[in-house]
């Protein structure tokens, strides 16, 4: 006879559970000023308040040398031009000079030191943005569709969004303790040992949770990537609900196919009065259901996948309370941004500014940072808003002050026309080295040089100025979204990459792996026969992605690689 044991659950479950507040020894290293970095429970504890302890991995064979990720909160990418400031001054006084858009619409920090750590999230603070809950086993920043050019409904969804983001926010009193009071709770007082989250409980949710929110017909935020995603509904140009789906997920490990990216499913509609309660009940559905037991099995992605969609349905509607519709009719026709000034529905004007890899930074003839940080302080009344394609949309410009950005941009060597090439308006690239502790391969650093060449191949073979969706990611986990492109490149070792293809423009379809282990000074030499039979064969208006499916996937191994 054999006794059946539980299945172990992972050692960040054990960890959450010791101190539900996660405080950890935070205050109390960040007091010792011997101590450079923290300890590995720390590291953990730190992602919940948004911090990743990282070394820079350019330096590391010959020393290690600790270097913090800072990562803010910033529901739907929207900051002031006063909160643009501050973080402009922050990245500059304690950060590496340089501040990085997300692929979900917020800003990283790198290379902040620990004794700078407090300052950094202080000032994000103090200017009313936050870092808690931007990494961690937590709902992350919710996205929302940026581009204020289709709907006067765009209004109420960034709405929806900011009180998604809040509703769904950890409550503990840590994060104030720590960052604003500068105190080490005592972690043996009852309300602090015994704490729970009224939403998450005391072990939060088995792994990371990601919420967006999206207004066709742009898909900007790829709003099929995420555990849960709310299509928006408009009527006559009002919101009336959303198409709720679940269950979206890029993350995979090379060599185990048991993980894999996955679209979300569309389940049904909902009112916009009950975005509240769905929300609720998904995020719970990946707490109790999620797999404690195995970090890489742990995201809602594999609870839908395997259960499937009519549990999941069941189970939402329980949770909910109420019954969802028949999802509403929806269609996708792009993922790109509005490059350039246009107007805006409420008659203001915004301006989409191309930011390569994200990274807005001041290099020779293009001083980005220096010319955002001017406008900022210039123009005091715009909004500043991240895009999840890594760009920046400056929005609320009233028409008089058009000109004079546009001016001040052009003396720093901003363009606002004629910004980039067809295929880097539509490009991303994850940061990876040297920061990326997870990284195998370059990609942001890599990235324009590879591009540069890509551009120079599609004029040779006759594709000058076709668009394609290209990204390109240091390792499987997909943070650039790569299983979304037409290509992709996703790092498997030094120097290597897979080379995936077939995605589609909407953000509909994933794409499938063609190459393993291409030599990044190859890529041409494989990708040349490949775009040079596109040319040939494409079919009117025929995209690379859509032909890929139909001359390329078929000759794929039945098991990819
Ligand atoms: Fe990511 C881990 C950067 C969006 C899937 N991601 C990381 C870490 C923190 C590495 C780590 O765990 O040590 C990276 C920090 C690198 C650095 O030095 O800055 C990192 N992820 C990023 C960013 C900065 C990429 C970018 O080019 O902008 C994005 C920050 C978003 C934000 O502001 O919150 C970012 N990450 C994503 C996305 C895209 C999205 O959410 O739209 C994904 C795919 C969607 C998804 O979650 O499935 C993504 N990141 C991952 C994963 C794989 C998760 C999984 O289910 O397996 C990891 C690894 C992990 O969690 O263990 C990861
Ligand atoms: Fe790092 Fe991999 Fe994410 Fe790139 S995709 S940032 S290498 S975890």
């Amino acid at each position: 006879m054999t006794t059946e044991t539980a299945p172990k659950l992972t050692r960040n479950e054990e960890l959450k559970a010791s101190v539900p507040t996660l405080a950890g020894t935070i205050a109390a290293t960040l007091a010792d000023e011997s101590a450079d970095h923290f300890s590995q429970e720390d590291y953990d504890f730190l992602k919940f308040h948004g911090v990743y302890q990282q070394d820079d991995r350019d330096l590391r064979k010959t020393q290690k040398t600790w270097i913090m990720m800072v990562r803010s909160r910033i529901p739907g990418g929207v900051m002031t031009a006063a909160q643009w400031r501050v973080f402009d001054d922050l990245a500059s006084r304690y950060g590496n000079n340089t501040l990085r858009i997300t692929t979900r619409q917020t800003i990283q920090f790198h290379g902040v030191l620990k004794r700078n750590l407090r300052a950094v999230i202080q000032g994000i603070n103090d200017s009313l943005l936050s870092t808690l809950a931007a990494c961690g086993d937590v709902n992350r920043n919710v996205v929302c569709s940026p581009t204020p050019a289709y709907t006067r409904a765009q209004a109420a969804v960034y709405e929806d969004c900011r009180r998604v983001a809040l509703a769904l926010a950890p409550r503990t009193p840590a994060y104030a303790a720590i960052w604003i009071n500068g105190v080490q709770l005592n972690l043996e007082e009852p309300a602090n040992k015994n704490f729970t989250d009224p939403l998450y409980g005391q072990t939060y949710l088995p792994r990371k949770f990601k919420t967006g929110f999206v207004v066709p017909p742009v898909n900007d935020v790829d709003i099929f990537t995420n555990d849960q995603g709310y299509i928006a509904i408009v009527e006559n140009d009002e919101l009336v609900g959303y198409n709720l789906a679940v269950g979206g997920g890029m993350g995979r490990s090379h060599g185990n196919a048991a993980t894999y990216p996955r679209l979300a499913d569309v389940i049904g509609f909902l009112p916009r009065e009950r975005v509240l309660d769905a929300a609720k009940a998904v995020l719970t559905i990946h707490r109790d259901f999620g797999d404690r037991t195995d970090r890489r099995h742990a995201r809602l992605k594999y609870v839908v996948a395997e259960r499937g969609v009519d549990w999941t349905r069941a189970e939402f509607e329980k949770r909910a309370g109420f019954k969802l519709e028949p999802p509403r009719p929806f269609r996708f026709t792009s993922t790109s941004d509005l490059y350039g000034w246009h107007r805006a529905v409420d008659g203001t004007w915004f301006l989409t500014i191309f930011v390569e890899t994200g990274r807005v930074k001041d290099v020779e003839g293009r001083r980005l940072k220096t010319a955002l940080r001017e406008v900022a302080e210039k123009f005091p009344v715009i909004e500043f808003r991240l895009t999840p394609n890594q760009n920046m949309i400056l929005a609320r410009v009233p028409e008089a002050d058009k000109e004079p950005i546009t001016a001040l941009l052009a003396s720093h060597g901003v363009r606002t026309e004629n910004q980039t090439s067809a295929l880097r308006a539509v490009s991303l690239a994850c940061p990876a080295l040297p920061t990326c502790g997870l990284a195998l391969a370059e990609s942001e650093r890599m990235f324009p040089g590879l591009m540069d060449r890509i551009e120079k191949l599609c004029a040779e073979v006759g594709l000058d100025g076709q668009e394609i969706i290209i990204r390109s990611t240091g390792c499987p986990n997909g943070c650039a979204r790569p299983y979304m492109a037409e290509i992709a490149f996703v790092g498997k070792a030094p120097g290597r990459y897979q080379i995936w293809v077939g995605g589609d423009v909407a953000g509909t379809r994933l794409n499938r792996v063609w190459k393993d282990m291409v030599k990044e000074t190859d890529i041409e030499a494989e990708l040349r026969p490949l775009l040079e039979r596109y040319a040939r064969e494409r079919q009117n208006g025929e995209r690379f992605g859509d032909w890929a499916v139909r001359a390329v996937w078929p000759e794929l191994p039945a098991v990819p690689a």
